[in-house]
């Protein structure tokens, strides 16, 4: 049974004294905007409650925590999928009907904090989701960036970046917490100073310092009373007075120090899988790591006098390298606040850090240059390079002579300094997220560290919340599925499995293909009023939407499409079942291949949509702006989703799972979850094509791959790239699109062409793409493939990705929360 929280007549109430208290205003006179504000405080009435008596029957308990460290955290909209974790959605869409007013119309008004770039961020905001919702103590620690991930705009057909301020109007679910402000040094040089019982303690002097003040945000459980917290930093420059003794009456560093607050947490880089190497990003590192080790800390101590039980309440999990800092700021802590001895202090921080893996891409591992490194974060440097001593030793006594392994392992070699060798030498876990991906990181990429420390290294297969990309994003198929399955499948995904009773039967799937097709219909909806295109609701809904990246193989996608193109123009009376290419993706800023690339696919739909004579068989749609709040819908309307990366690339990917869940069918390679994919629901209901993660990786080993050979002898794909470099798209400038053909075929600009393989999977890729109209023209027999690959998604929750954390890494005890009598 669910519990009713809200009184329908006094949250209208609510409401209407919201309006009046924060804007003056009767709710008639109310703007859009203003009414959201209002119906988010309401909501968080309720949330402050159950928030409270979370946080205090985990004091009551002495839970251990799990403290989540990202620098990234994509969130998305906070009021619906609230209101769907308080299960309370439908009692406030009524009494806001009552009131004249459309939640949808309300949820829209919300900004989409977008504090992450894409897969990385959007992990650690499901993550958080089920740790609510399955009990767990935890609080995530990033930054509260003052713009988050840009606004994409596309003019002309290219990208162009908008700054996203999406606290302008103020963020109703955040609440400053003051009271919990730390500091934190960058800067100066370290002091031996010789104690009076002998010993030496190192102290930092002549730094510039900045107030670390977090922002908390309630992440609900479902249906639970459990309300866990993220922490967000904002950075506030110390008074003047505060300046270092040292520096006192400096007006210039006191400047200084004022300008490191307010550039500090600006703007998220707008990187994916791509380091950029900026002083100011290892600020936002040290800044953010070093204000949640204080908290944690801190809040460990009220409840606990000896130290060395740390490791029993407090679990630090990295977010990929970029929060790696942790090890040595605990170090730190240790030290030289807890006067620890080495080995002490160092048997405390491998029980408390573990690290996530998310890449294999070389340029996608974090290095710093010494220089930066020690300047910035003087005594951080030397646990460091301490740290970095006695692992090599430990590698010397292992393998006795053997330089190479030294050369390939140190954490501080060739004047740089080596982040994920830093997490995996001082953390107990090393995880990948998708199990290719972690052979692949135990058998090529970390083979050294694996030989070394094979207890370290385990998987963790991604997953993602059903909670907002079904029951929410969803809400007819969310529906139907209860109604065949029960409701069990919210909190349990396996439960869906259940499904499979129902794909033979024909009443079931038109339901479940109808539904696909209302929520095609929302979507061809939002398409007309972003795009002005008219989209065929009946075509086969096909779909790549992720960030723009040449490992994704967007490419590959447009290109297959202007070879459709080619044929239908060649032979316009084949038969040709209508499709809408969907894409939606933005690309780093200073990605050119990447944005190149969306003017590709602007150009390929304004010539393609605009040619009467294919009477609309093919449309090609780009939707601006991708983003967690659009991304539901079109998850829901997708019939192929697009899953095409060069196997061994993609680590995981997670929006692959969403697809799956909501009933859309993959084409894929056998990379990253796809592997897992296929397993569950069987490749004879999935359409994999391509190359083999082994036999890319024996192509990159042995050099042998020549694209030129394919370009020789296919004279589609020859006719294809032609286009790109004679105006056929680009009539204008017949150049525009060089360097995507000299991406595919110029050896001079790569290290070898067509670096990810896209001409050696082509003709595989068309073959899967035939196979899939072939099969969308048997309605039965894809609403059965389609219902199977639902059914199938149960392993791809979060929820069962948490429990393996817990389980493997932060052995945390579950909580119940009562509600208050
Ligand atoms: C690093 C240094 C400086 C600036 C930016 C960065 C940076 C930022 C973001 C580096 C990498 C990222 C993001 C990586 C990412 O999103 N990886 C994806 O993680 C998903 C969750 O595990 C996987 O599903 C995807 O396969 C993986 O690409």
């Amino acid at each position: 049974m669910k519990r009713e929280i809200f009184d329908k007549e006094a949250f209208k109430k609510e409401v209407k004294d919201n309006v009046r208290m924060l804007y003056r205003k009767d709710l008639e006179e109310a703007s859009e905007q203003e009414i959201f504000q209002a119906v988010s405080y309401a909501v968080k009435e309720v949330i402050i409650d159950q928030w409270m008596e979370t946080q205090s029957s985990m004091k009551r308990e002495d839970s251990k925590v799990v403290y989540y460290m990202s620098m990234e955290f994509l969130m998305g909209r906070a009021l619906g999928n609230n209101l769907i974790n308080l299960t309370a959605y439908q009692a406030v869409a009524e009494a806001l009907e009552e009131m004249g007013l459309d939640l949808n119309v309300i949820e829209d008004q919300e900004p989409d904090p977008a504090l992450g770039n894409g897969g990385l961020g959007r992990l650690a905001a499901c993550f958080m989701e089920s740790l609510s919702t399955l009990g767990y103590p935890a609080y995530g620690c990033g930054i509260r960036y003052r713009y988050g991930m840009f606004k994409q705009k596309i003019k002309d057909g290219f990208q162009v970046e908008v700054p996203d301020n999406w606290l302008k109007d103020g963020y109703p679910f955040e609440l400053r917490r003051p009271e919990y402000t730390y500091e934190v040094k960058f800067g100066g040089y370290v002091r031996a100073v010789n104690t009076p019982d002998g010993r030496v303690k190192f102290v930092q002097e002549g730094y510039q310092s900045v107030k670390a003040v977090p922002y908390d945000m309630p992440i609900i459980g479902y249906n639970n009373h459990m309300v866990n917290t993220l922490m967000i930093w904002d950075a506030e420059p110390a008074e003047c007075f505060e300046l270092d003794s040292f520096d006192k009456g400096d007006y210039r560093k006191a400047v200084e120090q004022e300008n490191l607050a307010r550039n500090l947490v600006d703007v998220l880089y707008p990187n994916d899988n791509h380091i950029a190497g900026k002083e100011l990003r290892l600020k936002q590192q040290y800044f953010f790591v070093s204000a949640s080790v204080q908290r944690a800390i801190a809040r460990f101590k009220k409840m606990h006098s000896d130290i060395h039980d740390l490791p029993k309440k407090v679990a630090f999990q990295l977010n990929d390298t970029h929060p790696t800092v942790a090890v040595a700021e605990l170090m730190r802590y240790l030290l030289d606040e807890e006067e620890l001895q080495w080995d002490d202090a160092w048997n405390i921080t491998t029980q408390v850090c573990a690290y996530t893996n998310h890449t294999i891409m070389a340029e996608a591992l974090e290095k710093w240059p010494i220089e930066i490194f020690s300047r910035l974060l003087p005594r951080i440097y030397q646990i460091v390079e301490e740290i970095n001593r006695r692992f090599i030793l430990q590698i010397q006594e292992h393998y006795p002579g053997d330089n190479g392994k030294i050369e390939r392992m140190a954490i501080i070699y060739n004047g740089q300094v080596k982040m994920a060798h830093l997490a995996i030498a001082a953390g107990h876990s090393v995880n990948g997220v998708a199990r290719l991906h972690t052979e692949i990181l135990k058998n090529q990429e970390l083979k050294d560290f694996y030989e070394l420390f094979p207890d370290k290294f385990n998987n963790k297969t991604n997953g993602i919340t059903q909670r907002r990309f079904l029951l929410h994003g969803n809400q007819l198929l969310a529906k139907w599925v209860t109604d065949h399955v029960g409701e069990e499948w919210i909190t349990d995904l396996s439960k869906i499995e259940k499904l499979t009773l129902y794909v033979d039967d024909e009443k079931a799937q038109h339901e479940f293909m109808n539904i696909k097709y209302q929520n095609k219909l929302r979507l061809a909806k939002y398409i007309k009023e972003h795009n002005g295109i008219d989209v065929d609701p009946r075509s086969i809904f096909d779909v790549q939407v992720k960030r723009l990246h040449e490992y994704k193989r967007q490419l590959l996608n447009v290109l297959h499409i202007m070879y459709l193109y080619n044929e239908l123009k060649e032979h316009p009376d084949m038969e040709f079942y209508p499709r809408t290419f969907i894409f939606g993706a933005k690309a780093a800023a200073g990605y050119k291949n990447a944005k190149l690339t969306i003017k590709l696919i602007n150009s390929v739909a304004e010539v393609i949509n605009n040619d009467k004579s294919i009477q609309d068989k093919i449309k090609v749609v780009f939707i601006e702006d991708y983003r967690v709040s659009n991304a539901e819908w079109i998850f829901a309307a997708a019939d192929v989703s697009e899953q095409i990366s060069t196997a061994s690339k993609e680590a995981s990917g997670t929006g692959n799972m969403k697809f799956m869940l909501n009933g859309a069918v993959t084409i894929g390679t056998m990379d990253g979850a796809n592997v897992e994919m296929a397993e569950e629901v069987g490749k004879e209901n999935m359409f994999i094509f391509g190359m083999s993660s082994d036999e890319v990786i024996a192509h990159e080993k042995n050099r042998d791959y020549d694209p030129m050979q394919i370009f020789n002898n296919d004279q589609d794909i020859r006719k294809v790239l032609m286009q790109l470099i004679n105006g056929f798209y680009s009539p204008q400038d017949s150049e525009l699109f060089r360097d995507l053909y000299n991406s595919l075929l110029n050896t001079q600009c790569t290290q070898y062409a067509d670096t990810y393989f896209i001409l050696a999977d082509f003709r595989s890729y068309a073959e899967a793409q035939k196979a899939i109209t072939e099969a969308y023209k048997d309605e039965k027999g894809w609403a059965k493939m389609a219902m199977l690959n639902t059914a199938h998604s149960g392993k791809f929750s979060s929820d069962r990705t948490i429990e393996e954390y817990v389980r493997d890494i932060w052995h945390l005890e579950k909580l119940t929360v009562e509600p208050e009598k």
